[in-house]
């Protein structure tokens, strides 16, 4: 059997001079209720960088400059999903723009020492607290549902690719 791959991404923007994080609760769809970075499915044509810009803009209303390369997860369900989830982490450097609601998310600024760990997706607090260090993190995943994690192997590392 192939195993059948879906390019994700998440933007994430650590704002260092004010020591906190954009995050947006997720209002609809897959991880509904959760408190995420902003993303979604990399459509066909497009690049990694221009999906997570894209995603930038239509979850929250701001606009992306430099994105750098910072994670690389891939998410395998037991149950639920039967294709892996490759997913793309990438730092915004800056931003521009005002953070708005909009129909899929919800932005709000956390303070990084009061991240809501136990509203996000379980992995989020094996490698937030790297990244939030500047630290790059790749690994492998295996969820048996939403909220429960079989294995993982997630590890700081140097590059991504
Ligand atoms: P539609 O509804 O088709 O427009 P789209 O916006 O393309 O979907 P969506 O919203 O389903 O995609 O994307 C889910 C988002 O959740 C992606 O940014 C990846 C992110 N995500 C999924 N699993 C995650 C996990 N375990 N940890 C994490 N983010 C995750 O931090």
């Amino acid at each position: 059997m192939t195993e059948k791959k879906k390019l994700m991404t998440v933007v994430l923007f650590h704002d260092e001079e004010n020591q906190r994080i954009l995050l947006g609760l997720k209002k609809k769809g897959f991880g509904e209720g959760k408190w995420n970075g902003f993303g979604g499915k990399v459509e066909a044509g497009e690049t990694i960088n221009k999906a997570a810009r894209r995603e930038l803009f239509e979850e929250a209303g701001i606009l992306a400059g430099e994105l750098e390369k910072v994670g690389l997860i891939n998410f395998r369900f037991t149950e639920e999903v039967e294709e892996t989830l490759e997913i793309h982490f990438l730092r915004a450097l800056k931003v521009y723009g005002m953070p708005r609601e909009t129909e899929e998310m919800r932005p709000e600024w956390f303070n990084i020492n009061s991240i809501p760990y136990d509203k996000m997706w379980v992995d989020d607090k094996y490698w937030m607290p790297s990244f939030l260090e500047g630290k790059k993190f790749k690994g492998d995943i295996l969820f048996k549902n939403q909220d429960t994690i079989l294995s993982n192997n997630i590890r700081i590392v140097e590059g991504i690719f």
